[in-house]
């Protein structure tokens, strides 16, 4: 119903919601009346664009009918409620996801048909909202699809940002960043609830009161924000369910401008509202380097507060029992960045609520759960006390109080040891005096989860060992998943089709049964259809290169793709190194070139704007491929692509045409990776460390349909203990020294010895993490993959294989897996 407050006496006012008619005639009606009366356009007149929003509004108003009626359940039924806290969500397009979600596909097409659209042409025009740098912000999306998908009752909390990750281009083979307007052509997707906006202080000072004789504490903040929800729709596929993302937008308050910031001067005090505005500006395009700026501090501290109010005052009935808060939700923490969360619940509780310490302490505690996803030192966030305690002085107050309760307990557990207190205290005195973000969060949480069953474990072994000792039961491992709607049933629709023509249609939320594939990897008919998919799928990638103006992959090339963010530790050099080695190879008549297998060699990756030396390894891959395509004695064997601006779109046309998946960090480095996962999903074989969800990847696909090469995390921390000098390698291995030394003698910079000199310095002095030591290794798994391939029929019987033994890499799993061990929540049908 309409509302109960309201007297209303229309029939229609009385009437539930109702989507309109999901036939083709009703869609071309809604369709047409949201280009005449939404975009105030005719169908003649209408350009693609508003074609695109017109449809877009189209299938939103399919989805409201539902969206509006899981609201009023979720209002009134007494469940769990799943809050993911995460500054990312990497979502991708939405439109294809929300027709097939819908079951709308078909209807749609055929009804723009009827209008004289095509709508695949339509569907190029949609910007991805880039709301995240890669695989945290890329989780998370998969995980709130899987969640509506099992009719979870959950809400992603979020950041609306104005700008996304930037947009990559290249000039002169260098990264150049664009700024990401992506709302500029309007967001059909989401809209604004300005009426449940909430005000986000901060700064300020706290004082003592005396409340009825009862002394407490409370903030007196110097200035705030409103924080203005947008709700995104989460269709679950094909369960009519809608869950909803809302992530929030930062707005200048009146009382921003007429009393805090009041200048006397009415221009000045709305030019200093662009100071409030700013927190939702722009997404920090650093991927597992947090920089510590005072800007990035606010951001989290906005979201979450907001997000925590609007649970509180919006989903929560009004009279609610802050005593069983624990029985209705459960806020994930996704890495550290939401953490601050955990003081503003204690803050919530005691100063506003007015709940005793102890009390509110038990209740935070069981309302968190915390997801680690790093094991780089230099990703683990800490904020100096200075920066926190000039932004959130209460909130540091509260962090003192919780350390300080909590040191105690440490003491009563293991003595006083004073090393031990230093090294466990969620204050760290050196270099500075900070807060460290994830012992907070260690301390509050629940749970603490890592994201593989590796990184899990040297979560307990090295990083978090202390607290796993005292809390053993606290640590667990869910490994991570990727949502198979998108990354195979949207983006790879041949070999789809081909699964179900098998299987049946279950498999789509039903991961496990891809199973049924093993025993037809057997079959030479099947072999031969889904040898024809990946040959297809190449082809369409081909032709989505070639409309951005980049080159094809080659023909009959094998197509070699390393796709992530560009990290030294992921070794996109390693993969250079490889390349130029090979080209080396066969300019010097070492390798017969009728030897070497034909391959097309792809790369997608940002890097961090402010991270040097990442940036010139995008130079060093764009002026390799820039000498190899050009050079004649390689041609026709060798290329090296590498289209700007990776991200979700871009990812889903290059996954389904990849013959292999290169998954070559340091062991001990990578926490999971998710893109091994799709890749494997999608019929690719992996050559790569065992590292992350590789050693999951490889246990389950098995080693003969998997090249495993390097050292292992134990022989990689041995080989740091007893020195390791990368140059010792570089002589030892004579393929190794002539591609360095190739690099180093400008054959791929004009000559300028120079340009790349910082680079092979760093390899040959320094070399953090082990390219060279691993290379040797690295070629001998190349030329076992050269050796595979030219035996067509085993590979494709190995990519079957990958698909039907990949089932577990479901993020539907990974859901049940929260959900039973973390979140103790169960799906609402
Ligand atoms: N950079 C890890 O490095 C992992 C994802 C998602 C990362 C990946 O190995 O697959 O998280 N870590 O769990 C991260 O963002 C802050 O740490 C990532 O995306």
């Amino acid at each position: 119903e309409n509302t109960s407050e309201l007297r209303p006496t229309h029939p229609l006012a009385l009437a539930p919601v109702v989507a309109p008619a999901a036939s083709v005639d009703g869609f071309a009606k809604q369709f047409l009346q949201n280009l005449n009366f939404g975009q105030g356009v005719t169908l003649s007149a209408s350009d693609v664009n508003d074609q695109y929003l017109a449809l877009a509004y189209t299938v939103r108003d399919y989805l409201m009918a539902r969206w509006l009626d899981d609201r009023a359940t979720q209002k009134t039924q007494q469940a769990k409620t799943v809050c993911y806290l995460s500054a990312e969500y990497l979502l991708g397009r939405q439109l294809d996801n929300n027709l097939l979600a819908a079951r709308l596909t078909d209807i749609a097409t055929e009804a723009l048909a009827q209008c004289g659209i095509d709508i695949d042409a339509v569907r190029a025009v949609e910007i991805e909202p880039g709301l995240g740098n890669g695989g945290l912000g890329r989780l998370a999306a998969c995980f709130i699809d899987s969640l509506a998908t099992m009719s979870v009752p959950t809400i992603g909390y979020g950041i609306r940002y104005e700008y996304g990750i930037f947009r990559q281009a290249f000039a002169d083979g260098e990264q150049v960043e664009q700024p990401d307007a992506w709302l500029r052509m309007g967001s059909p997707w989401d809209f604004a609830h300005p009426e449940a906006a909430q005000t986000i202080s901060f700064a300020g000072h706290t004082e003592t009161y005396d409340d009825g004789g009862v002394e407490r504490t409370r903030w007196v903040p110097e200035w705030n924000v409103l924080a203005v929800p947008y709700n995104m729709m989460v269709p679950g596929y094909h369960n009519g369910r809608v869950n909803t993302l809302r992530l929030w937008r930062a707005v200048a308050t009146n009382a921003f401008d007429l009393h805090t910031f009041n200048s006397g001067d009415y221009v000045e005090s709305v030019r200093a509202q662009t100071f409030a505005e700013n927190i939702s500006k722009v997404l920090y395009p650093e991927d597992s380097t947090p920089q510590g700026k005072e800007l990035r501090l606010q951001q989290q501290y906005f979201f979450v507060a907001a997000s925590i109010a609007d649970f509180i005052d919006n989903v929560l009935p009004d009279d609610f029992d802050l005593d069983k808060l624990p029985e209705r939700v459960i806020f994930q923490l996704n890495d550290t960045h939401p953490v601050i969360g955990v003081p503003e619940l204690m803050r919530v509780l005691v100063d506003e609520k007015k709940l005793e310490w102890d009390a509110a302490w038990a209740i935070t505690q069981k309302c968190f759960a915390y997801t680690c996803h790093t094991l780089l030192p230099e990703a683990l966030e800490v904020w100096s006390v200075d920066l926190l305690g000039r932004l959130l002085p209460r909130h540091l107050e509260i962090i003192y109080r919780i350390n300080d309760e909590f040191l105690l307990e440490v003491r009563e557990r293991f003595g006083d040891d004073e090393l031990l207190i230093r090294n466990m205290s969620i204050i760290g005195e050196h270099p500075y005096r900070s807060v460290r973000m994830a012992y907070l969060a260690t301390v509050a949480g629940s749970k603490v989860n890592g994201v593989a069953e590796l990184h899990s474990q040297l979560l307990r072994d090295n990083v978090l060992k202390d607290f796993a000792t005292m809390w053993p039961d606290k640590f667990t491992n869910v490994t991570n998943g990727v949502t198979p709607r998108r990354f195979l049933r949207l983006a790879n629709p041949e070999l789809s089709a081909l699964i179900t023509e098998a299987l049946g249609a279950g498999w789509t939320v039903d991961l496990e049964r891809l199973r049924g594939l093993e025993a037809l990897a057997d079959d030479a008919d099947f072999r031969e259809r889904f040898a024809a998919v990946k040959a297809s799928n190449k082809r369409r990638l081909g032709r989505v290169l070639e409309a951005r103006g980049d080159a094809a992959p080659g023909d009959g090339h094998m197509l070699d793709v390393m796709i992530k963010r560009l990290h030294e530790y992921k070794r996109q050099t390693l993969k250079v190194l490889h390349i130029v080695s090979t080209y080396e190879g066969i300019v010097s008549g070492r390798l017969d070139v009728d030897d070497v297998q034909a391959r097309t060699f792809l790369f997608g990756a940002k890097a961090a704007p402010g991270y040097g030396m990442a940036k010139r390894i995008i130079h060093l891959i764009n002026a390799v491929g820039e000498v190899v395509s050009a050079d004649p004695r390689v041609q026709g064997k060798l290329q090296v692509l590498y289209p700007a601006n990776y991200n979700v779109t871009l990812a889903e046309s290059i996954i389904p045409a990849a013959d292999l998946s290169e998954q070559i960090s340091l062991a001990g480095k990578e926490a999971s990776g998710t893109g091994n996962m799709k890749l494997a999903l999608n019929g690719a074989l992996t050559i790569g460390t065992d590292d992350g969800a590789n050693v999951e990847i490889r246990k389950l696909v098995g080693d003969d349909n998997f090249f495993l090469f390097g050292m292992s995390e134990p022989e990689v921390e041995a080989l740091w203990a007893e020195g390791y000098r990368p140059a010792d390698f570089y002589q030892r291995d004579e393929r190794l020294r002539s591609a360095i030394d190739l690099i180093a003698s400008g054959a791929f910079s004009a000559g300028d010895r120079t340009v790349f000199e910082p680079l092979v310095s760093n390899l040959l002095y320094e070399d953090r993490f082990m390219a060279l030591a691993d290379f040797s290794s690295y070629l001998d798994a190349q030329n076992r993959v050269d050796a595979a391939y030219a035996d067509q029929d085993a590979w494709v019987r190995s990519a079957i294989l990958n698909v039907a033994r990949s089932g577990y890499f479901s993020s539907d799993r990974a859901m049940r897996d929260y959900l039973d061990r973390i979140w103790h929540a169960t799906p609402v049908i």
